[in-house]
């Protein structure tokens, strides 16, 4: 007994499935490409205030760079060193962001990419992004240092020594990863290199990692690497917090490597939640929004404990990783509200928002020729601030789906409603439902092509309340719809299928 309460205790204190989200907040953004002076701006000028819970950022260690094609997004995806000048700027510039957010409440979550090196091809010299030198046919990194000894080349078992099945567990976690060279994390050197960087940007302030390509390394191997993690700088957070871990592993079933290995770690990336609803809006398949009415573990996703749920990722927005054509994303915005509304709705997980960069999106046969192409720079391959247009949006390509007034209104909703069951749903058997969370929150979808014109039970105090997303309260008055609730609770709902956002939400502090 006393040694099960004992490992009880041993599994909660290594248990990093706390976002540590202050004041309430719930939903994170992912802030794609940007440089660190913008997020930091961002922080104080729009995250802070509109109640956002934290910002996952891109990759801050030294990386490859590539002339050809012209300096991709994905060669952060390709380390150098962990030294912490990147494309999005220097240590300081990090330092300063994390400090400067953590001040306004809004946490940073890390894009920890520990699997592997840079490319096997990706040649000799100091073309990287603080100038290190490094050789990756001779393995060789002096600036952390990995030597060849530190690679898995000699447990790989295909000819190729890339993953050539994900049928076998052992080539997935030993071989390379498309000829990333993968680090051998059974060694001690190797855990204590990878757990230092995880360590000096905890004691910097940061609250978490998403960890890259988790399926491509052992749970043990992680649990090693976690288990030497300190716990979070007590500058900004209760002593004895762990960091936040959450793990990107694609799940979607099929393959013998599944997200459960890695719920005892932390949080795991849920990739059928994005796949599934993305089908559901677009109605393919002859899929219904009526059938969500047990979205959630209903629907055979991972238990709401151990899930990060988004409707699209860096990678599946252009076609890489997984989900398929089924992903909705900015480029089909007013599926993209409701989906996002959709999500930040519902109860179920860790919500994390997208925040994306155009590109010439070129489709041949599916598949987008250039989506390889980076964020918006200038003529040298610098990345390009974010300026902000009077009307709160952003220019020079960055998407900001974030400030979108129906996104951002919805993430204040999730916290509004935070706690809260969901409740009162109501379907017309099609692409018409509508849901609330308990007294404080209620929304309702058409994505029908027809009216909805339909009395429902909201569960809210009665009063007029503005919806938030064709437009919010200011003062006294609403900008967009109003919505009169009845003493019983009741409410009149009409949403032509051809209004701009065909969905309509009211929560508690949106009552005039
Ligand atoms: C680049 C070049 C490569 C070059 C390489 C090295 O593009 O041509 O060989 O450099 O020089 C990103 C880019 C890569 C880029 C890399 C390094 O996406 O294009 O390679 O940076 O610069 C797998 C992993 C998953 C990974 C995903 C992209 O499991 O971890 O591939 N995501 C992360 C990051 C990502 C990054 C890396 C990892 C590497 O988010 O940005 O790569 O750091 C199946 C498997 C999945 C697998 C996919 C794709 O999915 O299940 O595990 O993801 O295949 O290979 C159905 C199935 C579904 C299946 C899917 C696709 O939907 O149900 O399971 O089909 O087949």
């Amino acid at each position: 007994m006393k040694l099960l309460i004992l490992v009880a205790l041993f599994g909660l204190s290594l248990a990093q499935h706390n976002p540590h989200t202050k004041h309430g907040r719930t939903a994170i953004v992912h802030l794609f490409e940007w440089r660190w002076a913008d997020i930091a701006a961002e922080c104080e000028r729009f995250l802070g205030p509109n109640g956002f819970g934290g910002v996952q950022i891109s990759p801050p260690n030294e990386h490859i760079v590539i002339n050809n094609p012209w300096r991709p997004w994905w060669q952060r995806y390709q380390p150098i060193s962990y030294n912490l000048c990147s494309r999005s700027g220097s240590e300081n510039e990090l330092r300063d962001m994390i400090t400067r957010c953590n001040n306004v409440g809004v946490n940073i979550y890390v894009d920890a990419v520990i699997n592997h090196m840079c490319g096997a091809g990706g040649g000799e010299g100091t073309h990287s992004s603080c100038g290190s030198w490094f050789s990756a046919g001779r393995k060789d990194f002096p600036s952390v240092p990995f030597t060849h000894w530190d690679f898995n080349d000699h447990k790989c078992r295909t000819g190729s020594g890339n993953i050539e099945n994900y049928g076998d567990a052992n080539q997935v976690r030993d071989c390379r990863l498309v000829g990333l060279l993968d680090l051998a994390l059974e060694k001690d050197y190797v855990r204590g290199k990878v757990a230092g960087f995880m360590n000096k940007l905890i004691d910097m302030g940061v609250a978490g990692f998403r960890v890259d390509a988790c399926k491509h390394m052992w749970p043990g191997d992680l649990a090693a690497i976690y288990g030497r993690l300190h716990n979070l700088n007590t500058k900004w957070f209760p002593g004895g917090s762990r960091p936040f871990i959450f793990q990107e592993v694609i799940d979607l079933g099929g393959e013998p490597i599944t997200s459960r290995e890695y719920f005892h770690l932390g949080r795991v990336t849920e990739f059928k939640y994005g796949a599934r609803l993305g089908t559901i809006f677009r109605k393919w398949n002859g899929e219904k929004l009526s059938y969500t009415k047990n979205w959630g573990e209903g629907w055979g996703f991972m238990p709401n404990g151990n899930a990060l749920v988004f409707v699209d990722n860096h990678d599946n927005q252009r076609g890489h990783g997984a989900g398929g054509a089924s992903i909705v994303t900015f480029w089909d915005a007013r599926l993209y509200k409701m989906a996002v509304g959709y999500m930040l709705a519902h109860p179920y997980g860790v919500t994390r928002v997208m925040s994306s960069f155009r590109w010439n999106r070129h489709i041949v046969n599916g598949k987008d020729q250039n989506d390889w192409m980076g964020p918006p720079s200038h003529g040298d391959g610098s990345t390009k601030s974010v300026p902000i247009n009077p009307d709160q949006t952003c220019g020079d390509g960055w998407v900001c789906e974030h400030r979108w007034r129906q996104i951002k209104n919805m993430v204040i909703f999730r916290n509004v409603v935070n706690g809260q069951p969901h409740s009162n749903w109501w379907d017309n058997q099609s692409n018409q439902v509508a849901f609330g969370r308990g007294n404080r929150g209620f929304i309702v979808f058409n994505n029908d092509d027809w009216d909805l014109d339909v009395t429902l039970n909201t569960g809210m105090p009665g009063g007029t309340y503005c919806d938030v997303i064709s437009g919010q309260k200011e003062g006294n008055r609403c900008t967009g719809k109003q919505i009169h609730v009845g003493g019983d609770g009741r409410a009149h709902f009409r949403i032509s299928n051809r209004d701009e956002d065909p969905f309509v939400a009211i929560h508690a502090e949106s009552k005039l």
